[in-house]
């Protein structure tokens, strides 16, 4: 591989490893919860003398707009915390073949039997939207985030005006850098192609998906400021709670409040 590659390949497996970190550390990821993905665009003309000569491993659905695509991505059964130590060992290369139905897993030297994420058909029809719709979005992370999953266990909450009015008036920071707020996605089986599509809905208009009981799926450009989104959900959800534990329902911020609030740049 070229030189250029493997210098973006060893910075953004670092930037994965200390969200991974980050994200072990809040508690959002038991056991092996979670998963982030980096597609790598750059790699993409880099990568063209690299295909693997081992047969591809099937994947759902074509991923036409991938094809080609190098992507980072976390492994199956890994955790958090051992992403955060041993990157290189919990994090594997692949490439999406040239028909974009089927993946290789390019040799890095510290590889086993790593197998990607369970959650890589969602990973992929989040990337493919991205690629199309928002190129400078390289990065998908999931996440079970305590707060924002407990907030969908509440019915009334169940709903994407309601949420959003909640989570978007918990606080000032909240509404100014995610003013579209979360897309809710109703309960479905995780690891499947339908749920993947649900979310890609979700993400159309908005930078965070809540998966109803499970947990937030969310794009950026970079892995920490895709933590900082669901960071900033967190701390609403947090204030709410920590409101309704005290025994009273939260104002929440005004209307006119809001209002106010869209026009400041930080
Ligand atoms: O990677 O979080 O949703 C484990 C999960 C599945
Ligand atoms: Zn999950």
């Amino acid at each position: 591989m070229r030189q250029e590659l493997l210098s973006l390949l060893e910075e953004k497996t670092g930037a994965v490893a200390s969200v991974a970190g980050w994200l072990w550390q809040r508690g959002w990821a038991e056991r092996n919860a979670g998963n982030i993905s980096v597609r790598l665009d750059k790699g993409k003309q880099l990568s063209s003398h690299d295909q693997s000569k081992t047969p591809a491993l099937a994947l759902p659905k074509r991923f036409s707009t991938l094809a080609g695509s190098l992507l980072l991505v976390t492994g199956t059964n890994t955790r958090m915390r051992d992403v955060a130590d041993l990157p290189r060992e919990n994090i594997l290369l692949i490439r999406i073949n040239d028909e974009g139905d089927g993946y290789h897993i390019l040799p890095r030297a510290e590889m086993t039997r790593l197998r990607p994420t369970s959650e890589l058909a969602t990973h992929l029809c989040i990337h493919e939207m991205l690629a199309a719709k928002r190129p400078d979005h390289s990065v998908v992370m999931h996440t079970h985030v305590t707060e924002l999953i407990a907030l969908t266990q509440i019915k009334d909450l169940c709903d994407e005006e309601k949420l959003n009015r909640t989570l978007l008036g918990m606080h000032p920071e909240t509404s100014v850098f995610i003013p579209a707020g979360v897309g809710f996605v109703p309960y479905s089986l995780p690891g499947t192609i339908a749920i993947g599509e649900a979310t890609v809905k979700a993400l159309e208009n908005h930078a965070v998906a809540l998966w109803e009981k499970h947990g937030v799926f969310a794009t950026g450009p970079e892995p920490e400021e895709t933590f900082d989104m669901i960071d900033l959900l967190a701390k609403s959800a947090s204030i709410w709670f920590l409101c309704r534990s005290a025994g009273y329902d939260p104002e929440g911020l005004s209307v006119s409040q809001l209002d106010g609030l869209t026009k400041l740049k930080f």
